[in-house]
């Protein structure tokens, strides 16, 4: 599985992470895969899995260092992407999602910056799987189900998530793609249409991740950003380079996914 990874630099920490923090000098970035990057414009929130167990691992001393899991950090080191040595890697903090809930990231090309202050909140997810991509997952409820879901239930519950309301509440969607079945907010669309009340529905919502994706993928126009008219099968590879070529995303890959198409 070939994901981009894209790169959120932290602007102010929740005060639970703060201590933790405490004397790294340089820029902290949370890196979330993505299987979209042409949804990237609509990014709202930015999830970790409140239990998990996060590290910030050293890419440049004093300068870059990366908020991800311990098992992405090591398929990292196995691909360039830290530049110590072949599979080296430091972990220099150690964290868990539930400290960094609150934090404020700036998202490369997101509109939600300028509406949240400079930046979008990191929120809980509980459905965020430890074993997967780098465990922190980037919020698009415009074009997906699950963060849909997610994102209304934090709403709705933010006193039982430990939130403040306004974090999770960031007004009207941004519509990115247009679709002839499901129109230009496809994962509210099919939340509405399904009845999926909760992000506890998973079986609908894996249903609904997949028509979303298929839809999408074949049937999806850009309809915002520097490639709106175009198909959402020519912009993605377009959206994609931009974001590397500007330093804000790199290509990660899950090494299962190589396994399996090397042995296979
Ligand atoms: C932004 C985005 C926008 C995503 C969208 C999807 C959609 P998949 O689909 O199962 O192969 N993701 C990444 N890592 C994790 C994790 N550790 N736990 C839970 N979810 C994770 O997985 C790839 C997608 O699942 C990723 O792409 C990410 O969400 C999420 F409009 O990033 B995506 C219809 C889907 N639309």
């Amino acid at each position: 599985q070939e994901y981009t990874a894209l790169k959120l630099e932290v602007k102010e920490w929740a005060a639970k992470a703060q201590s933790k923090v405490d004397g790294i000098q340089g820029k902290v970035f949370f890196v979330p895969a993505t299987l979209r990057p042409e949804t990237m414009y609509g990014q709202t929130h930015c999830f970790v899995g409140p239990a998990i167990t996060y590290g910030i691992y050293e890419v440049v001393k004093d300068e870059t260092y990366f908020f991800i899991s311990e098992r992405a950090a090591r398929n990292m080191a196995y691909q360039s992407i830290f530049p110590a040595g072949w599979g080296q890697y430091k972990k220099i903090a150690s964290l868990t999602g539930a400290d960094v809930v609150g934090t404020l990231v700036h998202a490369p090309l997101s509109v939600f910056n300028e509406r949240g202050g400079g930046g979008i909140r990191i929120l809980p997810m509980e459905s965020v799987k430890a074993s997967k991509g780098t465990g922190v997952v980037t919020s698009v409820p415009s074009d997906s189900p699950d963060d849909y879901a997610t994102m209304m239930d934090l709403v709705k519950k933010a006193e039982y998530y430990g939130i403040k309301k306004e974090w999770a509440d960031v007004g009207d969607l941004l519509p990115i793609i247009e679709t002839p079945s499901y129109g230009n907010l496809t994962a509210k669309f099919l939340v509405e249409k399904m009845k999926i009340s909760s992000p506890k529905d998973v079986k609908q919502l894996a249903e609904a991740k997949d028509l979303a994706y298929k839809e999408g993928f074949y049937q999806g126009k850009m309809i915002y950003g520097e490639f709106a008219g175009k198909s959402v099968e020519e912009a993605k590879p377009l959206v994609r380079q931009q974001l590397i070529d500007s330093g804000e995303a790199f290509a990660y890959a899950e090494p299962e996914g190589l396994v399996v198409s090397r042995s296979g």
